[in-house]
């Protein structure tokens, strides 16, 4: 009799299948731009918003050197940098543990804001962007499914746990602040790696992000509010608490929160600062008590002593645009991977490349193309009384949340193996 598959042999075949997706990336990731530095005109933000009070983001328009040479499908996939976070997290057999490193993941993308006042361009309708890391194990993938509001689907992978969410925002400028509030849920799949573990489902929904400083002519991003992770396998929550800067300078960048059990017992305190490090400790009461420390796949954090979580990385200053070293590495487009990306991929827009090789004319009048072009497109559905209708993604309700989110059908990276592999073109 044959034996059902171990649950290896799935994490396996499961990674085979996230591999098919490297071809391309052999290259590894890209460590510069090929400018220097970006010798944007220095423009008063407040002189070119001030005009605009009251209105959100979409109804907006601003000179492209207000821009920076990145999508919004690619700020989202600025959530991949710490994966790491995720990867230690399936290690821990112990629930709350992991429910700590998966919070500290979901602070974790708030680093890369930190000096970049400028907006990334406006994904067009059904724009897709991929983005996959062999050295990581894990590829990620997006696609604007609405214009109005603007919306992206994505859906990230990796043998150890997907990812998946949209990018909805409600944002508008009340001239002190311009204010940008996600609006949809984020879910993670873990597939903890100790015997007998089931995967869990875990959500959460990401914080208020700012531009504040704006009259006084030192724009700062700030990002604040509460944000509560939750295990639904377990039933445990982590409570975090970003501070607002407000005006005392020892409240920048602070978030501090818990882990409770299902009960509602803190099992662990976490807290730090979302540019630096967060720290965790382990709430005094539990240190012994229902805690198993057998076994070098238990809870090692046993004492009451606090111990590192999450630590930013390295952040060279003069990289052009204020980007971080991921970031940098997001747009790339070497010959290698050229030939696999969609036609619709992010990488092939002309006026954001331009952007990134400083010829800010040619990506203006590129950009107002683009732009009109895509106006036409609609007026024709419109006239034919056709819907915009998404490539990759639908919409279902999760039936854990009951929540509403963006289904991914999975046929990109299929399609995209046989583009690669056996000639059809996409
Ligand atoms: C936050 C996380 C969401 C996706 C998302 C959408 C809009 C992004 C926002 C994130 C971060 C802040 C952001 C914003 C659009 C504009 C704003 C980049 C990534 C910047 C800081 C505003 C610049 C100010 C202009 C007026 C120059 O899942």
């Amino acid at each position: 009799e044959e034996l059902p598959p171990s649950a290896e042999d799935l994490l396996d075949s499961k990674y085979a299948e996230i591999a098919k997706g490297f071809r391309g990336y052999e290259d590894g990731p890209r460590k510069k731009l090929a400018m220097d530095e970006d010798n944007r005109p220095k423009l008063s933000l407040w002189a070119i918003l001030k005009s605009m009070i009251g209105k959100d983001m979409t109804k907006m328009t601003l000179p492209v050197t207000f821009n920076e040479p990145t999508s919004l499908l690619q700020r989202v996939a600025e959530d991949m940098e710490y994966t790491d976070l995720l990867d230690t997290a399936v290690t821990r057999a112990d629930s709350t543990e992991r429910l700590l490193y998966v919070a500290a993941f979901a602070a974790s993308e708030y680093a890369s804001t930190i000096g970049r006042v400028a907006k990334p361009f406006n994904p067009l309708l059904g724009e897709t962007y991929e983005y996959a890391r062999p050295d990581k194990g894990y590829r990620f993938f997006i696609e604007q499914v609405s214009h109005h509001p603007p919306i992206g689907a994505a859906y990230a992978e990796s043998k150890n746990w997907d990812y998946w969410g949209e990018s909805a925002v409600n944002s508008r400028f009340y001239g002190k602040s311009f204010d940008i509030n996600p609006l949809g849920t984020w879910f993670l799949r873990l597939r903890p790696t100790a015997t007998g573990a089931q995967e869990e489902l875990y959500t959460w929904k990401k914080v208020t992000s700012s531009v504040i400083g704006i009259i006084t002519g030192n724009p700062t991003v700030d990002n604040y509010g509460p944000m509560e992770i939750k295990n639904w396998t377990t039933g445990e929550v982590c409570q975090l608490d970003f501070k607002a800067r407000g005006w005392k300078a020892s409240s920048a960048y602070q978030v501090i929160g818990k882990v409770l059990d299902a009960n509602g017992r803190v099992r662990w305190s976490i807290g730090g600062r979302w540019n630096d490090k967060i720290y965790a400790r382990l709430t005094p009461g539990f240190e012994d008590a229902d805690i198993d420390k057998g076994g070098s796949n238990h809870i090692r954090h046993d004492d009451n002593k606090a111990f590192l979580v999450w630590q930013v990385h390295q952040r060279p200053t003069g990289i052009p645009f204020n980007l971080t070293p991921f970031v940098v590495t997001l747009n790339a487009i070497p010959d290698s991977l050229r030939p696999y990306v969609a036609p619709t991929d992010t990488r092939l827009r002309p006026d954001q490349r331009a952007m990134e090789v400083g010829e800010y004319d040619f990506a203006a009048t590129e950009k107002l193309r683009l732009e009109d072009q895509q106006r036409k497109r609609r007026r024709q559905r419109e006239a034919k009384g056709e819907e915009f209708v998404p490539r990759w993604f639908s919409k279902a309700k999760c039936e854990i949340t009951s929540e509403e989110y963006w289904v991914f059908n999975h046929e990109y990276w299929k399609i995209r193996h046989d583009v690669a592999e056996n000639g059809v073109s996409w």
